[in-house]
């Protein structure tokens, strides 16, 4: 394939690279750039150069796959000091994105156009990297050094016009991006203009930037913590004030090459491309199409049904909450507009906007009348099996035929609810995560007689709600649900052997967790993961706290203490409560380290993610780790427990699972043997 060609017009000569998807700048990009640019440089009939690409976007940065790897000659560097020695103008012409190494390619040449709805920035840190082509260097020297923090450290892209004001783009196209752009450079090149950024100073001295770094570590804490990445861009904004260009190139050079080398980067690395294997079937015949979904039924008003109704509205759908209690419905609906005129308050839509999302909601109280004209219908009442098929029976003969039906199940058996349908194909699992409308993790859950075109559907839907979409087989709590239960369980252990629960909780917020255990069994309420009124008996610390109505945060108690405002403390009567267990079990107490506890709360999750992948469930170990970092706050610089598992040492982690008897999936114990990894 051609990767680049070069257009005459007059003498201005275009230099057209397309390297589909995304133009990224992997070796055969830069050595086209490289060699194209060189020969338009010598050649004398040329005044002016402009790079463009074809496709979607501009060059969206360096090519992420050939990282980990040495990155050849010639690097992006190279290539940029053959435009800023460049005796003609070189300008940019930017459309889609110019991200990362894309946006520096812009930065090194004479001037910048872009059309306006380009977008630019340097999100190198959601990589847990650092632009490593100049990006520290001459931003500062453009937009100044706290702009600069913003767009390195925060990582986020800005808008053509915003990136015009602070003097990144020199120019927004009027009409055709072409013809602006090869206008722009001849006009560079009558005036006879070669503005370099490399030859400007930073706007602030020393002094003064490093007032500015240390004020903008003191403003975002919490981006420093567990990333390494915001550090090593701080130390390289701070270069590009301390040193002059071409050491402070050198200097961004060898903290690239740092953070590149760390864990995080490999572990962020892994969750970008995981993010986008998740989107594929795997053997999903070529025909099988999304079908369209216009109008949604949600059956149940609860606090699930409610949040997956304002998922749906979110992305403008026409939706029909159903509910049998009329009041129910009312308080649904009410909390869905509730929602929905907070999200306008707080101005991340327009108020008009929140009313005519709410304006798209229905309410009733009979299935029937409900979902005849649904294309999907969504079932989200509590986890009865009984309860559901009835509903299942109804949806069938209330539904048209072609419509789907869901449900959002968190553990049972899918395929038994399908079964009592007379179209069992057109049934799936869409296991949406709560809050609904805001976790970015959704199960598709495939049936065994799930019709393929219906799984792409699910997948398809996924993605337009914004969310990360997993494909799951059916088996009790699906991927995410079914690999954190082995946390619980080992965590009510660990309590067992006299181990406090906000110790527990604390090694797994040290870790980078969003919240331990406990504290998301309070959250979620400790009666519902499993208490059985009936058959209680005070044999577990679950069971007596459950008897002793410390419920949760609900009654504000559980695990822990809360204050009228839900603050935790820790509670001396659970304190006893774990040291009388861990008396009448016999287990003599003992210190146990943060380490050996990280092992006995993870192992066993590393363990059953290998379980849930050779059982087929799971079509790749990185669906676990994305499920594990959407659905359960594990933290993106640790990349989810499969390539944390990887990482730590497969035979490691079956040794210390063997001595304590547990039943190890032989693929994990067929990767430790032959040295072969999840994730690489
Ligand atoms: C960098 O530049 C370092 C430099 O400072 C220094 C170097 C020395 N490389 O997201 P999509 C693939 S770091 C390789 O679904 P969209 C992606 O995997 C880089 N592959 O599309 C997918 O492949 P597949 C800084 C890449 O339209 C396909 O393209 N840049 C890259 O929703 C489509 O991707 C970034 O971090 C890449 N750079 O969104 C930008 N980018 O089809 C990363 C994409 O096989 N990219 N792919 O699954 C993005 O943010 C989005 O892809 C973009 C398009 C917004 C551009």
């Amino acid at each position: 394939m051609t990767i680049s060609t070069i257009e005459r017009d007059g003498d201005v000569a275009l230099l057209l690279i397309d390297s589909p998807p995304v133009n990224a700048l992997g070796a055969a990009v830069r050595n086209a750039l490289d060699a194209g640019l060189k020969a338009l440089v010598a050649d004398d009939a040329v005044r002016a150069i402009v790079i463009r690409c074809r496709g979607r976007t501009f060059f969206a940065g360096a090519d992420i796959s050939e990282f980990g790897k040495p990155l050849g000659r010639p690097d992006l560097n190279d290539i940029f000091a053959v435009i800023e020695g460049s005796t003609k103008p070189v300008i940019s012409a930017i459309h889609g994105t110019a991200l990362g190494g894309g946006f520096e390619l812009a930065l090194a040449c004479h001037g910048r156009i872009a059309s306006a709805d380009a977008k630019v920035g340097l999100p190198e840190v959601s990589l847990g990297l650092l632009p490593g082509a100049g990006g520290t260097q001459r931003t500062p020297r453009i937009a100044g050094v706290e702009r600069a923090l913003d767009l390195i450290v925060g990582g986020a892209p800005i808008g053509a016009r915003r990136a015009h004001e602070l003097g990144l783009i020199d120019e927004i196209a009027i009409g055709d991006l072409r013809a602006d752009a090869v206008a722009y450079a001849r006009t560079m090149a009558a005036e006879r203009r070669l503005p370099r950024i490399r030859d400007r100073a930073p706007d602030l001295d020393v002094e003064a930037a490093k007032i500015a770094i240390a004020a903008y570590r003191e403003r975002n804490p919490r981006s420093f913590v567990g990333f390494k990445a915001p550090d090593l861009i701080l130390q390289s904004i701070e270069a590009a004030v301390t040193l002059d260009f071409d050491a402070g190139l050198k200097r961004e050079w060898e903290l690239f090459e740092q953070a590149m080398a760390t864990p995080e980067s490999a572990a962020q690395r892994h969750i970008f491309f995981a993010e986008r294997a998740a989107a594929k079937v795997q053997g999903l015949p070529a025909d099988a199409k999304p079908l369209p979904v216009v109008k949604v039924a949600v059956i149940g008003a609860g606090t699930m049904g409610s949040g997956i109704a304002t998922a749906f509205l979110n992305i403008g759908l026409s939706v029909t909450l159903v509910d049998r209690d009329a009041g129910a419905v009312e308080r649904g609906a009410g909390g869905i507009a509730k929602t929905l005129r907070a999200l306008a308050e707080k101005g991340r839509i327009k108020a008009e906007e929140a009313e005519r999302r709410i304006g798209l909601l229905n309410t009733g109280t009979e299935i029937g009348v409900a979902v005849a004209d649904a294309d999907l219908a969504i079932e989200a009442v509590y986890e009865d099996m009984a309860l559901k098929q009835a509903i299942f029976r109804e949806l069938d003969q209330a539904a048209k035929p072609g419509a789907i039906l869901a449900s959002n199940t968190s553990f049972l058996d899918l395929d038994a609810i399908a079964a009592v349908t007379g179209r069992p194909d057109r049934v799936i699992g869409l296991h949406f995560f709560a809050p609904a409308n805001i976790m970015r993790l959704l199960e598709v859950v495939r049936g065994a007689k799930t019709a393929p075109e219906v799984v792409a559907t699910g997948m398809a839907l996924g993605r337009k709600l914004g969310k990360v979409a997993i494909l799951s087989g059916v088996c009790h709590g699906f991927i995410a649900n079914r690999i954190m239960q082995t946390c619980v369980d080992a965590a009510q252990e660990l309590l067992l052997a006299g181990v406090m629960p906000w110790r527990i909780d604390r090694v797994m917020t040290d870790y980078g967790m969003a919240m331990g255990v406990f504290t998301m069994l309070d959250l979620v309420g400790v009666d519902v993961i499993g208490w059985d009124r009936a058959n209680s008996a005070g044999r577990t610390v679950q069971e007596v706290l459950c008897e002793a109505d410390r419920w949760g945060q609900k009654k504000g108690a559980g695990y822990y203490d809360y204050d009228d405002r839900r603050r935790p403390t820790p509670s001396l009567w659970v304190e006893q409560v774990v040291r009388d267990f861990a008396a009448k079990s016999g287990v003599e107490p003992r210190d146990y380290s943060d380490a050996e506890l990280l092992e006995r709360l993870f192992y066993p999750i590393v363990n059953e993610g290998a379980k849930v992948l050779d059982e087929g469930i799971a079509q790749r170990a990185s669906d676990i780790d994305i499920a594990m970092v959407t659905g359960y706050g594990w933290p993106v610089y640790r990349g989810g427990p499969m390539i944390w598992g990887d990482q730590t040492g497969l035979p490691k982690i079956v040794a210390a699972l063997d001595a304590r008897g547990a039943d190890v999936s032989p693929l994990l114990r067929r990767h430790a043997g032959d040295g072969t990894s999840f994730t690489a």
